[in-house]
């Protein structure tokens, strides 16, 4: 038991130890927080967290079933007595072992969710309005679209509203959604680290072409996003 007991804490540290590396904060090619990348991240320390535990547990299982299988059908198994301390203590302190885990990962959730809740003072801001069944984008310069072109390293904060019913901002490439509802600004930043072509969706159910309801962003180098938002505002 105490040779289980050793090789269970030895894998729970390691569980623990593993999340060390997420704690050095991310940062992208503008010095400022990646949220995307922290949440990219966490996702992999979740994974690689539930993968230890459950492997922990199936192994205990098996040792269990092998170990104290019955020999003959008619054997009945005894069981020690327990103090209630002994009683106790096996019931809470491995429950405690993975429950640290929960609490450690908890916090870095909150951490992360700060990341996207806190926008840099240098996020150019692009005014969302959100139809039955498009979105509609209001640069700085009053230019109008119905699809995103960001400048690379340029952080993007989004100020949304919609004019009909409750819809969804949803930015999968950026891991991250957030309702867009009538009477209500809400908002969300990205920090487009990456020059990428990806999409938006409406993540929210707002009727017959709900599914319909997406469009392109583009993480475009400056000089080309400079180009295109002059070519848009002169086709104005
Ligand atoms: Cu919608």
């Amino acid at each position: 038991m105490r040779k289980l007991t050793l090789a269970m804490t030895g894998l729970v540290s390691t569980v623990l130890l593993s999340g060390q590396a997420f704690a050095n904060e991310q940062a992208g090619g503008n010095g400022l927080a990646v949220p995307n990348q922290s949440w990219e991240h966490l996702w992999h320390e979740v994974i690689v967290d539930i993968t230890v535990i459950g492997i922990i547990m199936a192994v205990l299982a098996v040792v269990m079933l092998v170990k104290y299988k019955a020999t003959s059908p008619d054997q009945v198994g005894t069981a020690k007595e327990l103090s209630s301390v002994q009683s106790i203590a096996y019931a809470l302190i491995p429950a405690a072992i993975f429950m640290a885990d929960d609490f450690y990962l908890a916090a870095n959730g909150w951490t992360v969710w700060n990341e996207y809740r806190r926008v840099p003072e240098n996020a150019m801001e692009i005014k969302v309005t959100a139809f039955q069944w498009y979105f509609e984008f209001e640069y700085p310069d009053g230019t109008v679209t119905d699809k995103l072109v960001i400048p690379h390293n340029q952080p993007v904060v989004f100020r949304m509203t919609s004019e009909d019913v409750i819809h969804d901002f949803g930015l999968p490439g950026f891991r991250v959604k957030e309702d867009v509802m009538p009477g209500r600004i809400t908002y969300i930043w990205i920090n487009p680290v990456e020059i990428r072509e990806t999409f938006v969706q409406c993540a929210e159910f707002c009727g017959q072409d709900h599914a319909q309801m997406s469009t392109s962003i583009s993480v475009v180098p400056q000089a080309q996003f400079d180009i295109w938002l002059a070519k848009m505002a002169a086709e104005g």
